[in-house]
């Protein structure tokens, strides 16, 4: 019988991976004749599962997208978000459990982390922004929900799910931050502010956890084609649709696949800080339109 370890589940290669799915894998057979010392089997048999990776703010966009690379690349999916039926048709597509979670409340996180026997990722992708408003107009009570959701959402998931992310031996945070966290602009602050928050939080929790085995990895995209400005707006589709207006942006399938590769590489790498953008972007301000 084969138990797998941490080493052996990194021991297979991308390729290997993607082509064995999501169960056990077939063990590579000794050559022939040869006795099968182990090494073999070894080398290649692993638990196809990773173990439990939780995302959050998964029924729609980037979130909905990288629970369906993570469950493709033989993960355990827990989706939680608040559109809970939107949230099921995810669950469904990757094999995983929905539950219902809004991370600005305390009782709701509290309800999903119970749900939640273990967990050796945690994808923080809830969160958005609110509007565009200029400092001098700034609608505070938009800039609460902001650092509500990006920033303390990621504190209360991080707290609840801590321990098991260490007690899993191999445990690992991937926040998704953005640009934003980066470069201020105008009409941005409320949003600004959230993001660089959680750029200092993510920093705090990586020199704490220094020594103990759960990696810290922070994603930080550009302009993503999602409902995020959807949402900025206030429903305007006309006013969401001008933001990526003769621009080609990243897709939510873009960022997936960065959250996966980084928390596919080996246990001792710690992928800190990743910043991608469209090429049409080359900075918060600066997008090219054709
Ligand atoms: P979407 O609006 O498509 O997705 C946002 C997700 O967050 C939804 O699933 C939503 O679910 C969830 N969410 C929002 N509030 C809460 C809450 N209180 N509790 C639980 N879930 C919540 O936008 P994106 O996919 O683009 O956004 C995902 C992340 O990426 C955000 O953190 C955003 O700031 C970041 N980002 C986005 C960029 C972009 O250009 N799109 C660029 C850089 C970063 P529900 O409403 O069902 O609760
Ligand atoms: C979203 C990117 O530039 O609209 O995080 O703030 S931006």
């Amino acid at each position: 019988m084969y138990f797998p370890t941490r080493s052996s589940l990194n021991l297979c290669s991308e390729k290997c991976r993607t082509r064995h799915g999501r169960r056990w894998s077939a063990t590579r057979a000794a050559p022939s004749g040869g006795p099968d010392d182990g090494r073999y089997g070894d080398r290649v048999q692993h638990a196809a599962t990773r173990g439990t990776a939780v995302v959050t703010g998964a029924s729609s966009g980037i979130g909905a997208a990288t629970a369906r690379a993570l469950a493709g690349d033989g993960w355990e999916v827990v989706v939680g978000a608040r559109r809970i039926d939107r949230l099921k048709d995810v669950a469904a597509a990757t094999g995983g459990r929905a539950h219902a979670l809004d991370v600005t409340d305390d009782a709701s996180v509290d309800a999903f982390v119970a749900r939640v026997p273990d967990c050796r990722l945690l994808v923080n992708n809830a969160g958005g922004a609110l509007g565009v408003a200029s400092v001098a107009d700034a609608d505070v009570e938009q800039w609460r929900t902001m650092y509500e959701t990006n920033v303390l959402g990621v504190a209360r998931l991080t707290r609840g799910l801590l321990p098991h992310l260490e007690a899993s031996g191999d445990g690992h945070v991937v926040t998704i931050g953005s640009i934003a966290g980066h470069e201020p602009y105008p009409g941005g602050a409320g949003y600004n502010a959230a993001k660089f928050a959680v750029r200092a939080v993510m920093s705090v929790l990586r020199q704490e956890l220094l020594g103990r085995p759960v990696r810290v990895s922070e994603i930080d995209p550009g302009m993503v084609e999602t409902e995020f400005s959807l949402v900025r707006f206030g429903g305007d589709a006309e006013r969401a649709a001008q933001v990526y207006e003769g621009v080609t942006p990243l897709t939510a399938d873009d960022v997936a696949e960065c959250v996966r590769w980084v928390a596919s590489r080996p246990s001792h790498v710690n992928v800190d800080q990743m910043i991608v953008l469209a090429r049409d972007q080359a900075g918060a301000r600066q997008v090219h339109r054709h």
